[in-house]
């Protein structure tokens, strides 16, 4: 039942069909399966092809926008499901947007939640965010961790910019510093890392998520969006 579930949330995302995407997972919920499994193997999935065929130019921008609306509208549903029961102790402050220029949001969202799921004190500054305003949310917010998320091979560099940046504010020190998004290879990670304390730390062998730059964070995503671990040493 589970499968056929996944599947038909993969599909209202690939065609972009929003009010569908809500009543399945609603429905998805009212059968009592696994938000988080939704989501890696429904949705998840739908945008991937969504993006695949977005490459082979069988989808243009239109069909991009409403496939991610339709995975949004979705997530909106399944993700207070996810971090209902968070009444924890807060394992770090985390800090997580996705950089200037770049208007992606949904794995940075993704990945927000999964931190909080897991303990993590998360402030989302949002979209397009300057490594300025990065710096106003660490320093506001007392964070120790920060998440930044790109997913435009122009857009990635803004991550260098943004670790450079946090070093020139002082906080090089307290603040650990977290990159993903599709683009970012574990060679990048390790090259934009090593500015400031030649220490990085790949995070598993698959390319799916980087690297958490410091001493004491682990924090392991695969593609799917499926938490392998979040450990602090
Ligand atoms: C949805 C989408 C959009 C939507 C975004 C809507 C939204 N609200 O987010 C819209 C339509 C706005 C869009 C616009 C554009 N897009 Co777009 N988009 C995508 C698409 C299909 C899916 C991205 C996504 O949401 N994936 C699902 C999530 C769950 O995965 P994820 O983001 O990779 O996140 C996971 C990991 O990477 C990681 N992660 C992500 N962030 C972080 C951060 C941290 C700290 C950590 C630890 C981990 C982590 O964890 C997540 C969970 O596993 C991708 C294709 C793809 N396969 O990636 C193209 C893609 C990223 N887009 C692309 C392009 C070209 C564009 C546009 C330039 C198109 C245009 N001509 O205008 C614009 C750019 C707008 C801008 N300035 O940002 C290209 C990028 C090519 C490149 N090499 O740079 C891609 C790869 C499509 C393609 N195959 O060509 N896009």
């Amino acid at each position: 039942m589970s499968e056929e579930m996944y599947k038909k949330l993969a599909q209202a995302v690939i065609d972009g069909e929003a009010e569908d995407a809500v009543n399945l997972a609603k429905q998805a919920l009212d059968q009592n399966l696994d938000p988080l499994a939704c989501i890696a193997n429904g949705l998840t999935k739908g945008i991937q092809q969504v993006g695949e065929l977005f490459a082979n130019e069988e989808y243009y921008l239109p069909e991009l926008i409403i496939g991610a609306d339709a995975m949004k509208a979705a997530l909106e549903i399944l993700e207070p499901a996810l971090t209902g029961d968070q009444q924890r102790e807060i394992v770090a402050r985390v800090v997580v947007g996705t950089v200037e220029g770049d208007l992606h949001e949904i794995g940075k969202t993704l990945v927000a939640t999964m931190l909080s799921a897991n303990g993590f004190k998360v402030t989302d500054i949002g979209v397009d965010r300057s490594t300025e305003e990065f710096i106003s949310a660490i320093k506001e917010n007392d964070a120790t961790i920060v998440g930044a998320s790109a997913l435009l091979t122009t857009t990635m560099l803004q991550q260098e910019k943004l670790i450079k940046s946090i070093k020139e504010a002082g906080l090089g020190d307290k603040v650990k510093v977290m990159v993903g998004g599709a683009p970012v290879s574990k060679k990048y990670a390790e090259q934009i890392a090593s500015l400031e304390k030649n220490a990085t730390y790949p995070l598993g062998d698959t390319e799916s998520f980087q690297i958490a730059h410091g001493d004491n964070y682990f924090a392991f995503f695969d593609r799917l969006g499926k938490v392998e671990y979040v450990v602090v040493l």
